[in-house]
C-alpha cells in the first residue's frame, strides 16, 4: 500500500503541477481540437457504445463455437490491491442481520459494503471518471463540466454511468496477449519512451493481431490486453499467501504498471473500438514515475474517455481466455444502474 500511496502521491503531485500550467491556459485541448460536441451529439451521454448494432451484435454471437464460458472479474477483498487510497470493508450486519419470521422462523443476511464502489478491483471507468482542467474549468466527455447544475457530490448528474448502463456492452470482444509477444510478464516501464518494453505500441497491437490469426480490430470491437503483470494478484493463487507475502505483491501491483501508449490507444481510437480493458489497475502503461509513454499520467484515460467516450474495465482477469487461446469472442457485460456514478463494479463474461 506504501508504494501505490507513493504513485499516487506522486501522480497527484505531477496533475497538480499540469493544472497550474492549465490554469495559466496553456492546455485548452478540448476546445483547440473540438472535443465537444461528440460525434452523437450536444446530449449524447453515452459514447462509443453508440456504436453497437443489431447486425454487430449477430457477427459477435457468431463468434461462440465450443460454448466455454470464462468470467473475467477478480474477487472483491479488502486485502486486494487498490488504487491510492481506495479500499473495500464489507460486513455481515447482526449475524443474522433479520428474523427470525413465522413458524420455520426464517433469518436472513445482506452485507453492508463500505467502498469506492464504482472504482475498485475489477472496474469500469465511465463518463464522470476522467477529466481534464481547462481555462473553463475540469472538463469532461463531450463538453460537461464539474461545475454543471446537477453534477455535484451526491451524483455526476448527466455523466452518471446509469446512461452507458442502459446501452451495455455485447460485443466483438479481442484478447492481445502481450505476454506471448514479447516471451515473459512485461515489465513496469523505466522511461517514458515507446521502445521500452513495458509500453505496448500501435504495431506491437498489429502484430499481435497478424500472429494471434485473427481479423483486423474493427469498429465497435472491445479490446483487452494481457500483460501477466495481473497475476502478481491471481485470484487462483491470491488466498494461498500469508499476509506478508500479500503486502508484498500488493506493492509490486501497485509499483506502476505496463500496457498501451499512446499510439496504441490513438490506433484503437482509429479502429473505433468501444471498450479498453486489461489485466492492470490502469490498461495503459504507468511508469515508477508516475507517467506512461509521456510523462502526463493516464493520457490514454484522457485521450480514450474524456476526448471520445471510448470507456475502459481494469483489473480483469483474462487468464482462462489466454489458456484457451480464446483470441476472439462474445463479450457480454454492463455497468450497475447506479445513478450518478463515475464507474461500476462487475464480472464481464466471455463466450467463445
Ligand atoms: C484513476 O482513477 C486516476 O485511475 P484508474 O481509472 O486507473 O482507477
Amino acid at each position: 500500500m506504501r508504494y501505490r500511496a507513493q504513485l499516487a502521491a506522486m501522480v497527484g503531485l505531477t496533475m497538480l503541477a499540469c493544472q497550474g500550467t492549465w490554469a495559466q491556459n496553456v492546455n485548452d485541448a478540448p476546445f483547440d481540437e473540438k472535443w465537444a460536441p461528440s460525434e452523437w451529439g450536444v446530449d449524447d451521454k453515452v459514447g462509443a457504445p453508440n456504436r453497437t448494432t443489431p447486425e454487430l451484435v449477430l457477427k459477435a454471437i457468431a463468434l461462440v463455437k465450443t460454448g466455454k464460458v470464462a468470467t473475467l472479474g477478480k474477487i472483491y477483498a479488502s486485502d486486494a490491491p487498490a488504487f491510492g487510497t481506495r479500499s473495500w470493508k464489507l460486513v455481515i450486519p447482526g449475524m443474522p442481520t433479520g428474523g427470525p419470521f413465522g413458524g420455520q422462523k426464517l433469518v436472513y443476511n445482506d452485507e453492508y459494503v463500505a467502498t469506492e464502489l464504482g472504482q475498485i478491483g475489477t472496474q469500469f471507468d465511465g463518463p464522470g471518471h476522467i477529466g481534464v482542467t481547462t481555462s473553463k474549468g475540469m472538463f469532461y466527455y463531450n463538453g460537461r463540466f464539474l461545475h454543471d447544475k446537477g453534477v455535484g457530490s451526491s451524483g455526476m448528474g448527466p455523466l452518471g454511468v446509469e446512461h452507458v448502463a442502459q446501452k451495455g456492452f455485447v460485443c466483438r470482444g479481442v484478447l492481445l496477449d502481450a505476454v506471448a509477444l514479447r516471451g515473459s510478464q512485461l515489465p513496469i516501464p523505466k522511461e517514458n519512451s515507446a521502445s521500452d518494453p513495458g509500453i505496448v505500441t500501435a504495431s506491437d497491437v498489429e502484430e499481435m493481431v497478424k500472429r494471434q490469426g485473427i481479423a483486423p480490430i474493427g469498429q465497435g470491437d472491445c479490446v483487452f490486453l494481457y500483460t501477466g503483470h495481473g497475476d502478481i494478484w491471481h485470484p487462483k493463487d491470491w488466498d494461498t499467501y500469508d499476509d506478508a507475502e500479500k503486502v508484498k505483491r500488493v506493492a509490486q501491483f501497485n509499483a506502476g504498471e505496463p500496457g498501451f501508449g499512446i499510439s496504441a490507444c490513438e490506433y484503437l481510437a482509429d479502429r473505433k473500438i468501444i471498450l479498453t480493458g486489461a489485466d492492470t489497475w490502469a490498461t495503459e502503461a504507468v511508469g515508477k514515475g508516475g507517467g506512461g509513454e509521456t510523462p502526463q499520467p493516464f493520457e490514454c484515460h484522457i485521450k480514450l474517455q474524456t476526448k471520445r467516450g471510448i470507456w475502459n474495465l481494469e483489473n480483469m482477469d483474462l487468464s482462462q481466455l489466454v489458456a484457451d487461446k480464446a483470441y476472439e469472442f462474445l463479450f457480454v457485460w454492463s455497468p450497475l444502474k447506479m445513478k450518478g456514478a463515475t464507474g461500476s463494479p462487475g464480472n464481464p463474461v466471455a463466450l467463445y
